[in-house]
């Protein structure tokens, strides 16, 4: 079917306790396991694009080979920019058919970034297309950000009340500790579950976004070592965490990071053990079938797998 809203999506997680994930790609591979695993699983899903992506693959290529793979499926897909800094890109974007756009003003001081969200939703919203901001900042341990300053970057409750009210968005992503990338915690991972209840409270259940939200598993690290990619501690959000953010009020989960480790472990594993052949379809076909199937396994987590 056609791509639908941002909002239209969250809605479709319901009341609680389920959420939609968001897979990010740059590439036909990525994005074809995305849109199988939600046929599989007639399960919704946001299919996320960075600015960089959109670099590397090109916008119209983007949006053309995105309409084209959704209408393969009756689930309802978005195709979303993720992470828009660039206000001039997150107009094209909404020209050229994105359905859900994010405005990252995060690093911004609070009063610009309220004042930039509040200009891409009136313009986002003149086309029907929804729109997720960020408050606080994601700081992972490569920041070299030292844990008693990490907390003053997390989301101020009070500040996300007044944001919520002031700019119309229809999704916040709150800074609460998670990290992007594979490397995401020094020490134990600890998420601030009682800011995000704060938060949750302060903003009357408006959708909440959770980013960094890969859990780097074992079992998908034991597979990149046995093939030699070297993500020596590495660590992600525990699935446990994910499943009680989930129940928090969550409705939107962005997951890159372990779609891109099954991809890059399996193309290795291939190379590893047919070294006479050469063939992208055969490498990238089986690299696409590992993304789909973890796929499947988050969409299963989150709770709205069939
Ligand atoms: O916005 N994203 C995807 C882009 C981050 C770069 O990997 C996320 O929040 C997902 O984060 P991750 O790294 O945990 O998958
Ligand atoms: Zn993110």
């Amino acid at each position: 079917m056609s791509l639908v809203s941002g909002r239209d999506l969250l809605a479709a997680a319901g009341a609680g306790g389920r959420a939609v994930g968001a897979f990010n790609f740059s590439n036909l591979e990525f994005l074809q396991a995305i849109v199988a695993a939600a046929d599989a699983r007639q399960t919704p899903a946001f299919l996320a694009t960075s600015e960089s992506a959109i670099e590397y693959a090109g916008l119209e290529s983007i949006v053309a080979m995105t309409r084209a793979t959704a209408e393969t499926t009756k689930v309802p897909l978005c195709l979303h920019l993720d992470h828009g800094k660039d206000l001039a890109l997150i107009r094209r974007c909404v020209e050229a058919g994105y359905t859900s756009v994010m405005i990252d003003a995060s690093s911004l001081p609070f009063e610009e970034n309220l004042r930039q969200t509040r200009a891409v939703v009136q313009m986002a919203h003149a086309a029907g297309v929804s729109v997720e901001a960020e408050l606080g900042r994601l700081v992972g341990r490569e920041d070299g950000v030292v844990v008693a300053e990490r907390e003053a970057l997390f989301v101020d409750p009070a500040e996300a009340a007044r944001f919520v009210a002031e700019t119309g968005i229809d999704s916040l992503a709150p800074a609460i500790g998670t990290a992007h990338g594979a490397f995401k915690f020094k020490g134990e991972p600890k998420l601030d579950f009682d800011r995000l209840g704060k938060v949750r409270e302060a903003t009357g259940g408006l959708p909440l976004v959770l980013h960094g939200a890969s859990s780097v598993p074992q079992n998908l690290l034991d597979k990149c070592e046995r093939y030699g990619l070297d993500v020596k501690g590495a660590r992600g959000v525990p699935e446990p965490d994910l499943v009680r953010a989930i129940a928090m009020g969550v409705s939107k989960v962005n997951v890159d990071t372990d779609l891109r480790l099954a991809f890059a472990a399996e193309v290795r594993h291939v190379f590893s053990e047919q070294p006479k052949d050469f063939d992208p379809r055969h490498y990238l076909g089986r690299a696409r079938d590992a993304v789909r199937e973890l796929v499947e396994q988050k969409m299963e987590l989150f709770g709205l797998a069939k």
